[in-house]
């Protein structure tokens, strides 16, 4: 691994388990029922969780009718959670068409960019001795922020009942390739996603979740919105910005809105 192009060092919160499920065609299952046996099936599993939550949002279009996010402290909790969903009545007349595991990732491009370029002036490594023992320090300083914990413990807000889920990746083309660019270069863009993100405080949550390892996808894009309109807003302004124009790759876009919660 070149001292260049390392990874950023990364914060781990809650596993996260999102499942889109359909209705199965002609079962003769009435949507109604279908969906008031999932809200309670999922609340009821939502409230047994020790720390995290689960929610059901009803989506618009095909080719899955609920969406379903649960978040847990552990990896387990969402293999329990997900066998005991698929044995469950609320569950009957319904199958999973997507699902995702990731966990709910904050990565730390400003600071390892900064300490890599620390390193490299007093004419250490990446990865010696003293850069890891600044990293540590750095790490458990940004894990007590109150932001950090936001973002890796994400709770439901109350008031945005509109969400929006998708699964993405880096680009990895010869000549464009995300993994090759330098730290610096990584940390920059990193920077003006953020900058552009922020136009929308207030008006959406965003929650990411990483799924390198777990997924064929890199990761996991829940939005939260008071107004769907502002999921296309946001999403075109990312588009624009120069990390998703040139380096991103998007899966299938689930929306909808939520209509079961429940929280821990
Ligand atoms: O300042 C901070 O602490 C947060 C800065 C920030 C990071 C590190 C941030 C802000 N995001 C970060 C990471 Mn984001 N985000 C997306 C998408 O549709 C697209 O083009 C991309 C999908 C949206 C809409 C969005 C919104 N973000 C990431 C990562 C991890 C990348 C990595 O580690 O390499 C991905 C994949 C990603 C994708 N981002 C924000 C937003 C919004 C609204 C913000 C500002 C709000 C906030 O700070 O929470």
């Amino acid at each position: 691994m070149s001292a260049e192009a390392h990874p950023p060092a990364t914060l781990e919160g809650w596993f996260a388990l999102h499942q889109v499920v359909r209705l199965i065609p002609g079962t003769g299952a009435a949507s109604r029922d279908v969906s008031r046996a999932l809200s309670v099936g999922v609340a009821e599993i939502g409230d047994r969780a020790a720390a995290g939550w689960s929610a059901v949002a009803a989506l618009t279009t095909a080719p899955g009718d609920f969406l379903l996010a649960h978040f847990r402290a552990s990896f387990d909790e969402l293999a329990a959670v997900r066998a005991e969903l698929s044995e469950a009545e609320a569950f009957a007349g319904v199958e999973e068409v997507f699902s995702m595991v990731s966990v709910a990732e904050a990565g730390l491009y400003h600071i390892t960019a900064e300490l890599a370029r620390a390193a490299a002036a007093r004419g250490g490594t990446v990865g010696d001795a003293a850069y890891l023992a600044e990293l540590e320090s750095r790490r458990e300083a940004e894990r007590s922020s109150e932001h950090v914990q936001r973002r890796l413990f994400p709770q439901l807000p109350p008031d945005m009942p509109y969400v929006c889920f998708y699964p993405m990746s880096k680009r990895r083309d010869p000549g464009q390739n995300w993994y090759e660019l330098t730290l610096d270069e990584r940390s920059r863009l990193m920077r003006s996603h953020g900058e552009t993100g922020r136009k929308y405080a207030g008006r959406i949550q965003q929650v990411i979740t990483g799924g390198i390892g777990f997924s064929e996808w890199e990761w996991g894009v829940t939005l939260f919105a008071k107004d769907p309109l502002d999921f296309k807003k946001l999403v075109t302004d990312m588009r624009f910005d120069e990390v998703s124009a040139k380096y991103a790759e998007f899966g299938p876009f689930f929306v909808g809105k939520l209509y079961g919660l429940a929280t821990a």
